[in-house]
Parts: structure tokens; C-alpha cells; sequence
């Protein structure tokens, strides 16, 4: 498989390109470095700073518009009116879990890939004030403090990002791991906050079983609290800003985990139904691991050019043409 960076990486677009600097000093060269040294990336390229999508924008529009159908000329929308989503509370036993993520990165700071130890503190120390002022009741984790027991229990139980990431490490978001990083989490861990991890904030909602909407609905107040602490990058064009080109405009990810024995037997079946509804079929422990026991992660692909809303919507059609092929197989 060929990384899309190299797919669009010509000689004429590194000529032009391979010289400029960002204000917080990114280069070309620092944002393919994790497609460079991982040839089995899919996208392989991270920004710097918001900066970096304008003065490497013959790099990254082509990827943006191949990954998100999001032309120069779209316009980005959001909508996190809850009310607008349709039919999305499943009671199936083939959902096992529901999640909703949105990523975020706070204005006027560099991106993770390119951000010093003093500012990723800063930033750690930001967000942990902000989260007091939240009205679920929950406790923010350091990973400096936490025994690597609880660490490899809350990654067992999908709550807690992976350490040592490559793609992640080339892209210069693992150093001076683990200081800055960090999670907080509501008492029934239905409501998570990573900090400092690909991007700064993943504000994400879960819980067991299929009620999407519920789901949705406790992700949008929290965030909403959050936005009343803290400012995040966003861009009239691109949305909120993230460290991957994947994450621009809504940053969200909303996946279920569901078991799909027969379809599973019949992965072009599969694919074929996924690409109708704008689905990413990943592992069971996240991107790049996979699938057990015909337990799927299935989630949004496009993130950009569509409000959340829609963001959602996909999936909700989407698993339920899942679910109906595997019933009818
Ligand atoms: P992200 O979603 O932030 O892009 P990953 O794909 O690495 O990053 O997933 C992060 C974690 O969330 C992994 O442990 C993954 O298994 C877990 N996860 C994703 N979707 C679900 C879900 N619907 N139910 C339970 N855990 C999930
Ligand atoms: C890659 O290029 O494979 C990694 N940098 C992850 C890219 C984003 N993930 C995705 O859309 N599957």
C-alpha cells in the first residue's frame, strides 16, 4: 500500500516546498517523516501548526481532498444539535460498545509534533484547570504518576491511549514521554479527556451497548463546558485544526465495536458496504491492530466538510446496513 504523502510527494512539490519553515520552525521534511520511516502508513504525513496547512498546501490539499472529499472551494459546517440525529439507539447484542471522539488543540500554541516540554506543560497544566470546572464529577490521572499497572488495565479495558506508537514517534508526538501526558475520567468512565496524546484534548464519550444517541448527547455537554474554559484552534476552511490531516473539520471519530461473524467470512461484502456509507473498518484495540473474534471497530471516515451531526449519522446508516447484511447473510 502506498502512503497517500508518497502517492502526492512529486519532485516538483519537495522542490518547492523543501526549503520553507513554519514560524514555529516546521519543515516539510519533519511532517513525512512518520510516512518515511513507516512504509505501511495510509496517509504519512502530521502538521506542525496550523500554519503548516497553508504553507504546505500543495501537500496537504491533495491528501485532504482523497481522504475527505473536501475541496479548495468546500466550506467546512458544524452542527452538534443532538435533536437531528435519526434512529441512533440500537438495542442489538452485536453492539458491543459505543465511542465518540473529538479531537482539539488550543489556539496560539504549536501542534504536538512540534511543541517544546515547557508549552506541553503549559498546556497539560491548561486543561487540567479547565477540567475542574466541569460538572460531572471525575479526577485527572498523570501518566508520570500512574503505576503501570492501572496503565495497562485502562488500555486492556480500551479507556487509555497505547504508548510507543511508530507512527506517532516519527512524527516527534512521543518526546519527553510520558511528562505532560495524562487522563481524566468521570466515575463510570463514560466521559474521558486525553491530554497531550496525537493531539492535545480527545474529548470522548462511551459506554457499553449500542445507545449512540446517549452517547452523543453526553459528549456534546461536556464539550460545550469545556469550550467555555479553554480556546481551540479552528479554522473557517479546515475546522478545528489537528495534528493529522485526517482529524480536520470535526476532529470526530464515533465508532461502535460489533461482532460480525458472516460478514467477516466475506470481507469484500464487507468493504463494498463500508465504502457506501463513508465507514473505516479498524481492530479491536484501535488503528493499525485487528480484529478478534469478528469483533470490528467501525467508525466515520470523513471528518471534514461534514457537521457532526452527519459525522454520526454515517455511522448509525452504516452499521445498520452492516447489521441487516450480516442478519440476512
Ligand atoms: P482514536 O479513536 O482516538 O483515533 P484508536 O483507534 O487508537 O484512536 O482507539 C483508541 C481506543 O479506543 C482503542 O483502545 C480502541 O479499541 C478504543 N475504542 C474505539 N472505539 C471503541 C468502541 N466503540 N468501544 C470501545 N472501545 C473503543
Ligand atoms: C498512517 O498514516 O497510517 C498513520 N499516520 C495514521 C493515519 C490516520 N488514520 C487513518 O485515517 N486510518
Amino acid at each position: 500500500m502506498q502512503s497517500l504523502m508518497k502517492k502526492y510527494l512529486t519532485d516538483e512539490v519537495h522542490g518547492k516546498l523543501k526549503n520553507l519553515k513554519t514560524k514555529s520552525g516546521y519543515t516539510l521534511d519533519m511532517a513525512i517523516n512518520s510516512g518515511l520511516e513507516n512504509p505501511d502508513s495510509s496517509i504519512g504525513i502530521y502538521a506542525g501548526d496550523e500554519e503548516s496547512y497553508e504553507l504546505f498546501d500543495d501537500m496537504f490539499s491533495p491528501i485532504i481532498e482523497e481522504y475527505h472529499g473536501f475541496t479548495k472551494d468546500d466550506k467546512h459546517k458544524s452542527s452538534l444539535d443532538v435533536s437531528k440525529l435519526k434512529d441512533a439507539t440500537f438495542n442489538d447484542e452485536h453492539i458491543l460498545s459505543t465511542r465518540i471522539r473529538v479531537g482539539r488543540n488550543l489556539k496560539n500554541f504549536p501542534l504536538g509534533t512540534n511543541i517544546s516540554k515547557s508549552q506541553r506543560d503549559e498546556i497539560e497544566s491548561m486543561i487540567v484547570e479547565a477540567l475542574k470546572s466541569l460538572s460531572c464529577k471525575g479526577k485527572y490521572y498523570s501518566l508520570e504518576s500512574m503505576s503501570e499497572e492501572d496503565r495497562k488495565h485502562l488500555i486492556k479495558e480500551h479507556f487509555l491511549f497505547k504508548e510507543g506508537d511508530r507512527f506517532l514517534k516519527a512524527a516527534g508526538l512521543n518526546r519527553d514521554w510520558p511528562s505532560g501526558r495524562g487522563i481524566y475520567h468521570n466515575e463510570d468512565k463514560t466521559f474521558l479527556v486525553w491530554v497531550n496524546e496525537e493531539d492535545q484534548l480527545r474529548i470522548i464519550s462511551m459506554q457499553k451497548g449500542g445507545d449512540i444517541q446517549e452517547v452523543f448527547a453526553r459528549l456534546v455537554q461536556y464539550l460545550n463546558e469545556l469550550e467555555q474554559k479553554l480556546s481551540f484552534a479552528y479554522s473557517k476552511h479546515l475546522g478545528f485544526i489537528a495534528s493529522c490531516p485526517t482529524n480536520l473539520g470535526t476532529a470526530m471519530r464515533a465508532s461502535v465495536h460489533v461482532k460480525l461473524p458472516n460478514l467477516a467470512k466475506d470481507m469484500s461484502k464487507f468493504e463494498e458496504i463500508c465504502k457506501k456509507h463513508h465507514l473505516q473498518i479498524r481492530g479491536i484495540n484501535g488503528e493499525h491492530s485487528k480484529s478478534e473474534e469478528a469483533i470490528f471497530d467501525i467508525s466515520n471516515k470523513r471528518r471534514l466538510g461534514v457537521s457532526e451531526v452527519e459525522c454520526v449519522q454515517d455511522m448509525v446508516d452504516g452499521v445498520r446496513s452492516l447489521l441487516e447484511a450480516e442478519k440476512f447473510f
